[in-house]
């Protein structure tokens, strides 16, 4: 019998080895082929998933249904048996499309074979991303800095893991044999590895310190958020219904970065004030992160992650949109006859030895557009930290670079740009770039701050603790045993 249920879809089946709300049971190949593929996953996760935890208790949310309160079911859980399943939001049966060449037509329940290779590789791109992302965090359970920030970790983890199955059923369910091959490969890939890495740069950067954690959850995290969200507009009704419950779970995650930088920032500017403090040597001699390298640090993540939005001006992009494969961030909430024939917008570019405004057909400056969507929610976020140096009366500012700053990807790529948006040379840049992006000196102090603290309700030096604890429990609760 299955143990929940939702009135609205099929239940949410946890009496099957995998999980699901697809109804996996009445589709026998389909549910054997995923089958084979689950132990190459289990395998994964314990060669690449977080290190020496096979026998942790963690307290952790699990999806019990789909329903609007009923996803985040807590408890102890040893991380192998967490119950990875395939969860989609219910279908509306009279979903139409609402943008792109098929605007007024039922949503597709299968793919369209012209589009079949495009939304392919959208998929596998956003999939390839999620095992990446734990790759990069492997190490980091050795260092963490109280139990409640382990917890947050391996929450963040096995939600990857499960958005990555999310991710493998569509493949396997509506894209036959290439599906299940891509499937495959995505077990192979690995983050950095030059021979078979990740397919987008930022997954295959280094994690290896919590402020680099709580940065990519506060910068990549968001870049999750927003692809997902143009994903959740799709025409391909499957891939919207799953990236919108995909979107649920993100959340926490953006809270996890959001908050783990707060609270550097917060104990950083308590040690300045209580000693009165400026100078980051003597504030580094206290065993905190100071506020220039934290900078540094918001610097790297913020740059790298812009280049995650792809080319300002992409063909890519355009066809994607007048296919209805992917939308505009909040494209329902958009008044426009959302096609953008004759629409522009402007799109920042280098022109003579300057940065200028252009006007671009708005169709093929769709990555521009989520990027400044995506932007816009990043400098609040900045804001909302600033008010800690504010209240306790610091004057120094987090600031967010140049979006020319640092770029691999699209208009910028190649040019030299500062923080504050001027040219110089390459030798110039790179003379200084330390002053802008960590350095390996500013790892290896960070790296230095790193201790393990295990005991419930303290927390490492360098961090402040959390307002509250997680699901209304106290700070000092025991989010992880270790027997
Ligand atoms: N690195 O037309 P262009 C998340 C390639 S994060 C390497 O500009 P397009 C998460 C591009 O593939 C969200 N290559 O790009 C966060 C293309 O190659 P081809 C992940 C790059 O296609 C934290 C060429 O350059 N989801 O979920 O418009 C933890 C020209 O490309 C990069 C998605 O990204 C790069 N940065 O847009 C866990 C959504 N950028 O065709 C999870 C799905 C571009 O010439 N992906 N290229 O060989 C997409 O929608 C698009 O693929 C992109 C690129 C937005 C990424």
């Amino acid at each position: 019998m299955p143990e929940f249920t939702d009135a609205t879809q099929q239940p949410l089946d946890y009496s099957q080895s995998i999980p699901n709300n697809v109804g996996l049971a009445s589709d026998r190949n389909l549910q054997r082929a995923l089958e084979r593929w689950q132990p190459g996953f289990l395998n994964w996760w314990s060669e690449t998933g977080p290190e020496n935890t096979a026998d942790l208790q963690v307290y952790l949310r699990t999806a019990v249904s789909v329903d609007r309160d009923g996803w985040a079911n807590f408890s102890y859980v040893r991380m192998p048996e967490y119950r990875w399943g395939i969860f989609l939001t219910p279908r509306d049966e009279n979903r139409k499309i609402h943008f792109g060449d098929h605007q007024g037509e039922p949503a597709w329940q299968e793919v369209p074979g012209e589009y079949r290779s495009a939304l392919r590789r959208i998929i596998v791109t956003q999939a390839d991303t999620e095992p990446a992302s734990v790759e990069q965090q492997k190490l980091l359970g050795a260092t963490c800095p109280s139990l409640y920030d382990l917890r947050n970790l391996f929450q963040v983890n096995v939600e990857e893991g499960r958005h990555l199955w999310a991710m493998v059923y569509l493949l396997h369910r509506y894209f036959g044999r290439d599906g299940r091959e891509e499937a495959e490969a995505l077990l192979e890939r690995r983050s950095g590895d030059p021979n078979n890495p990740r397919i987008l740069t930022a997954f295959n950067e280094k994690t290896s310190h919590w402020l680099a954690f709580y940065m990519f959850a506060f910068f990549t995290d968001r870049d999750g958020k927003y692809q997902l969200a143009a994903l959740a507009e799709s025409a391909f009704d499957p891939l919207a219904r799953t990236t919108k419950f995909m979107l649920t779970e993100e959340a926490h995650h953006l809270f996890v970065g959001e908050a783990g930088v707060a609270r550097v920032v917060q104990r950083t500017c308590e040690v300045m004030r209580e000693y009165g403090l400026t100078e980051p040597s003597d504030i580094r001699a206290h065993g905190v992160i100071d506020l220039e390298t934290l900078q540094r640090f918001v610097d790297f993540h913020y740059s790298v992650t812009l280049d995650l939005f792809g080319a300002e001006i992409s063909s890519n992009a355009a066809a994607f949109y007048t296919g209805g494969l992917k939308g505009r961030y909040g494209e329902a909430n958009i008044s426009d006859d959302h096609a953008l024939g004759g629409d522009i917008y402007p799109v920042a570019e280098v022109a003579g030895g300057n940065i200028v405004n252009r006007e671009a057909p708005a169709l093929t400056a769709l990555n521009a557009r989520l990027r400044d969507s995506y932007r816009r929610e990043i400098q609040a976020g900045v804001d909302r930290w600033n008010r800690i140096p504010e209240r306790l009366g610091i004057p120094f500012r987090i600031t967010l670079p140049h979006i020319g700053f640092h770029r691999k990807i699209g208009n910028f790529a190649g040019q030299h740009i500062t923080p504050d948006g001027r040219f110089l040379s390459k030798q110039e840049w790179e003379r200084r770039a330390a002053d802008w992006l960590p350095s390996d000196q500013d790892h290896e102090f960070v790296l230095s701050l790193m201790g393990r603290v295990i005991e419930p309700g303290k927390f490492a030096n360098w961090i402040a603790p959390p307002a509250r604890g997680i699901h209304n429990l106290p700070i000092e609760f025991e989010y992880v045993r270790f027997n």
